[in-house]
């Protein structure tokens, strides 16, 4: 007669359900890897917390919101058909539009029978003796596969802020990654909204048309430029769609893995006229190009400060009570924090429904019942919108208990910082990927042909396990300790790794600040991924094999 513990491990074992490859996420990264990995007739699960595909646009539906990369450059490439069949209403999509087109490719290449959605993954735990990955949800429900792939989002674990009394607010507390379905109606409330970042600074223009009265709580002030949005031309989308390939080909040798024109000068260079002409020009224009208009903006701090007073004084014109201005105006480098892009945020402010709460000199003191107490004073609130960001490329995964060989937690591992061989694999951790990984050029890029860009190393890799009868892969402590070295080193005369930005982790108290993406510049990363594969995947250890298939 078998033990009772025998019976439950058979009952477990019945229970779990067994794949060729788990892939967690069913945002862009975990839809084209699906799509992958059947392509190579393997057979593949997608376990998603959310009821539907989208990832971050399927979370994030506050007011508002939209992508700041142009909707053609941000855009799946790995079907021509795809490119042509779907047309992009604006030039900067909003979030309806691009949840709609995830919805499509899902459709399109009949993805959802193999994605299980409402199932969050608490736990990956890897046997080294069976080579296997075991996901394990939050319902108890159990999976396993000798390959995993973390598809989770760079932006997807919200960051609650800790502010004393927050859970003792009467009204509705909203996160903007985590907006309610249905839409919040906030006619003629008192809203107050905590943080100034991206969402934010989009979601406060569109708001502030609707309560009867909105607070602004600005812990530092960003910069914004003005997006210029607008509906996209028949002759203009025609084009794109003919020349689709160029342009992609175009922004994959570009630093960002966006095709926009970068004036090669530095801004030093060139006298103050000509300067102005050239911000001014970038201004009209709109979107994050505005970076471009001097080569040197984020190396050298003088030259980024005649970017950063154009902008002062951008925001002197158009606000018109000079001590909101002023408050409102950054003083640090631009492009640092990740520079926004906003639709009438900075008039938004001349509004008489619209007060600004600075609490850059002392923090929120702490939420009451009936609202906020900052500055000295008490604002009473009808609802309370929290536009605090993420805990950025790092939160997903370390919300997981992710265990390694020998039952290594990787939030352990990674408790000084993350470190990890091309943001793609971590030593210790065999045959797990990670899309857009730390280490990887990611947020610093247009997310959309990085995440293609990985998943196609990711697919390519298990293909060349696979034929060979290689049952393992895992980066060497060297090579990994090597590549992380060079991240800090080629972060290290960038102006972005100075300051208190998500991308070192400063805006999560207790988390170590590490400048978490790879800053060498997209091109140059591939070219690194595409010499490591050519020569055997170097500095990864490969093996041991079995029959090959
Ligand atoms: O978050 P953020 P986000 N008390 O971290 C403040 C992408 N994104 O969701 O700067 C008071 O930028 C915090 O203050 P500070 C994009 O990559 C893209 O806006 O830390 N304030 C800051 O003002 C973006 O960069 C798009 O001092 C507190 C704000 O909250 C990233 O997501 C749209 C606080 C958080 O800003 C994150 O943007 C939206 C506290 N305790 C987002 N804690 C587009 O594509 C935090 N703050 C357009």
């Amino acid at each position: 007669m078998q033990s009772p513990r025998t019976q439950l491990s058979q009952a477990a074992t019945s229970a779990r359900q067994d794949y060729d490859v788990l892939v967690v996420g069913a945002g862009f990264a975990g839809m084209y890897m699906l799509y992958r990995l059947r392509r190579l007739g393997l057979r593949a699960r997608v376990l998603e917390a959310g009821d539907g595909v989208g990832g971050t646009w399927y979370w994030n539906r506050y007011p508002g919101a939209r992508c700041d990369v142009e909707s053609v450059q941000y855009s799946y490439q790995f079907s021509p058909e795809l490119e042509q069949e779907w047309t992009w209403s604006e030039r900067y999509a909003t979030q309806p539009e691009i949840l709609r087109y995830a919805n499509h490719v899902s459709e399109r290449f009949d993805l959802r029978r193999d994605i299980q959605f409402g199932t969050r993954v608490v736990s990956a735990v890897y046997d080294d003796a069976a080579a296997r990955w075991t996901l394990t949800t939050g319902t108890g429900e159990s999976f396993a596969a000798p390959f995993c792939v973390m598809a989770t989002g760079c932006l997807s674990a919200t960051n609650r802020p800790r502010i004393p009394g927050l859970d003792d607010f009467d009204g509705p507390v909203h996160h903007t990654g985590e907006w309610p379905h249905e839409g919040v109606d906030f006619s003629g409330q008192r809203v107050g909204v905590i943080g100034t970042g991206s969402s934010a600074i989009q979601s406060i223009p569109v708001i502030a048309q609707q309560a009867g009265h909105l607070y602004v709580f600005q812990r530092t002030p960003h910069y914004t430029v003005p997006a210029h949005n607008a509906p996209l031309a028949p002759d203009y989308v025609r084009a794109i769609k003919a020349e689709y390939r160029s342009l992609r080909a175009r922004a994959k040798q570009m630093f960002s893995g966006i095709d926009f024109r970068i004036n090669p000068s530095s801004a030093l260079a060139v006298d103050a006229q000509t300067r102005e002409r050239e911000y001014e020009s970038r201004w009209e224009y709109g979107g994050t190009t505005f970076m471009g208009a001097f080569s040197d903006l984020l190396f050298d701090r003088d030259s980024n400060e005649t970017a950063a007073e154009f902008v002062r004084g951008k925001i002197r014109s158009i606000v018109r009570d000079p001590k909101v201005a002023h408050a409102l105006s950054p003083r640090d480098i631009i492009g640092c924090k990740r520079l926004c892009v906003d639709t009438d945020y900075y008039a938004t402010f001349n509004r008489p429904n619209v007060t600004l709460v600075d609490v850059t000199e002392a923090p929120i003191e702490r939420i009451t019942p009936a609202g906020v107490r900052a500055d000295g004073r008490d604002y009473a609130l009808d609802a309370l919108v929290l536009a605090t960001g993420f805990d950025a490329m790092t939160g997903a995964l370390n919300r997981i208990d992710i265990r390694g060989q020998g039952g290594r937690a990787l939030k352990d591992k990674w408790r000084e910082g993350p470190k990890s061989y091309l943001g793609l694999m971590v030593a210790g951790f065999p045959n797990l990927f990670t899309v857009t990984g730390p280490g990887s050029p990611s947020v610093l890029t247009n997310m959309l042909p990085s995440i293609e860009q990985h998943v196609d190393w990711i697919a390519d890799c298990i293909e060349y396990l696979r034929v060979r009868g290689i049952a393992r892969i895992e980066p060497t402590v060297e090579a990994q300790e090597a590549w992380v070295e060079h991240v800090r080193e080629v972060a290290g005369p960038n102006l972005r790794s100075v300051c208190s930005s998500w991308y070192i982790g400063a805006n999560v108290p207790g988390k170590p600040r590490v400048f978490m993406p790879y800053i060498g510049g997209f091109p140059q990363y591939v070219a690194r991924c595409e010499e490591i594969v050519a020569a055997g995947y170097a500095g990864f250890d490969l093996g041991p094999s079995r029959a090959p298939r």
